[in-house]
């Protein structure tokens, strides 16, 4: 049989439990996935030479990394050819891409020094993202920068954020598309802190300061990421979660946002979704893996992701999530991590959008239980693998059987090739 075959075989037992597999597609198709650049090169940035810090690690020194920008950018064009549905791309400031002697430091930096991202990002229609790095940095004194105590660290800080700010609106003028911005900072401590609150007050007081950067709203959409705790920092972060939930609650236009890595491991932000939509018009996710220690594993399709994005469409707020992907893996082939985890939120997102709600929440609702188990038991087994073929082959991605042949070429031909 063919894939299209295969297709519409399937299509008709969804059809019987009254899923429309078409409008599914459909609607998938417009759901951007913001594709982090750090991916290709273990976070590392063009801005500077020193390793990464700020509680966040890479392990592993697979061949291939990318080395410059028209590397980076290359290796993205690779693996987001190979995956199906709508992208954006999300960047951090540590990749500004400076010409000859025209460094600037991260307080200094203006939208030429991201306009080659905005030429790239252009020619493909693609929407952009843009994080500050507050990391990796001579700055981040005793491992702090908006935290400080030391008035010219949070100074310098603070600056950066308006910065990115106006870099940000430039973004979405250019692209036309309204750019998420995301502040995460890792300070926190090591052992146990003497002051908890002194540093809220510090952060809190600093993320207010960049917003008085004028801009417009609609344009950029200001995120504040939580953390639990991090490398280095295990006993206390400064942006916990109820610090970063109450701060966009309390500042208007200020969106939360979730990285799925980021609670204690019992936690998860599927079941959170539903109660901050239930309050913010929008909220941002940053989809991972957490395993122990780490919280920046590839995303594969495993139940977790599946829940998130079963979330995001059974509250019908596909337009009110911004989602991206935020993982790094240094030890496998760098196009194939993110083609995984891209693919897998994909993967996630239709199988949600494969499912019959209205039935399942009427049951739900009649107190019918025991239907309802067994509904949920007997979707599991459908098979979504036809429609993720057909899927894939309509949007000119290649299916996940050929997945790894075609990394396997670009690895031979273009990744082995670098020093
Ligand atoms: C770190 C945060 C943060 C970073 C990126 C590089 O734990 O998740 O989002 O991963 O900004
Ligand atoms: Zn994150």
């Amino acid at each position: 049989m063919t894939v299209k075959e295969r297709y519409e075989e399937s299509k008709k037992l969804f059809e019987e439990l009254g899923v429309d597999v078409d409008r599914a597609i459909e609607r998938l198709l417009k759901v951007p996935i913001s594709v982090h650049c750090w991916q290709g090169d273990d976070v590392s940035g063009f801005d500077s030479k020193g390793p990464l810090t700020g509680g966040i690690q890479t392990t592993g020194n697979y061949p291939g990394k990318a080395r410059t920008p028209e590397e980076l950018m290359s290796d993205m064009d690779k693996a987001m050819s190979l995956c199906p549905g709508m992208k954006k791309i999300n960047l951090h400031a540590s990749y500004a891409i400076f010409e000859k002697g025209g460094y600037a430091d991260r307080d200094k930096l203006e939208p030429k020094h991201f306009k080659a991202w905005v030429d790239y990002a252009v020619k493909r229609h693609l929407g952009i993202d843009f994080n500050p790095t507050f990391f990796s940095h001579p700055m981040c004194k005793d491992g702090l920068t908006l935290t400080s105590p030391d008035p010219e660290v949070r100074k310098f800080w603070i600056n950066h954020g308006k910065a990115c700010i106006r870099i940000s609106e430039y973004f979405a003028r250019e692209t036309g598309v309204p750019c998420v911005m995301n502040i995460w900072i890792g300070d926190g401590f090591k052992d146990v802190p003497a002051d908890r609150m002194g540093p809220r007050i510090r952060y809190k007081e600093s993320i207010e300061e960049i917003l008085k950067e004028p801009y417009d709203r609609k344009l950029v959409k200001v995120t504040v990421e939580s953390k639990v705790f991090g490398i280095g920092v295990e006993s206390y972060t400064a942006g916990s979660g109820e610090f970063a939930l109450s701060f966009a609650a309390f500042h208007e236009g200020c969106l939360p946002l979730m990285d799925n890595g980021h609670y204690h491991p019992t936690e998860v932000v599927s079941d959170k979704i539903p109660a901050l939509l239930a309050f913010f018009d929008e909220i941002a996710l940053h989809i991972t893996r957490g395993v122990r220690w780490d919280s920046d594993h590839v995303v594969i399709l495993d139940d977790e992701t599946r829940e998130i994005a079963k979330e995001i469409v059974r509250c019908d707020a596909l337009e009110r999530v911004h989602v991206a992907l935020d993982f790094f893996d240094a030890s496998i082939n760098r196009i194939a991590a993110w083609a995984v985890g891209m693919r897998s939120i994909e993967k996630a997102l239709l199988m949600a959008l494969l499912t019959p709600w209205e039935r399942l929440k009427k049951l739900q609702d009649e107190n019918r239980m025991t239907e309802l188990m067994i509904s949920q038991e007997m979707i599991k087994m459908l098979p979504y693998g036809d429609i993720w073929d057909e899927y894939c082959e309509m949007d000119g991605a290649v299916k996940d059987i050929d997945l790894y042949g075609a990394i396997y070429r670009y690895e031979k031909e273009v990744l082995t090739k670098r020093g």
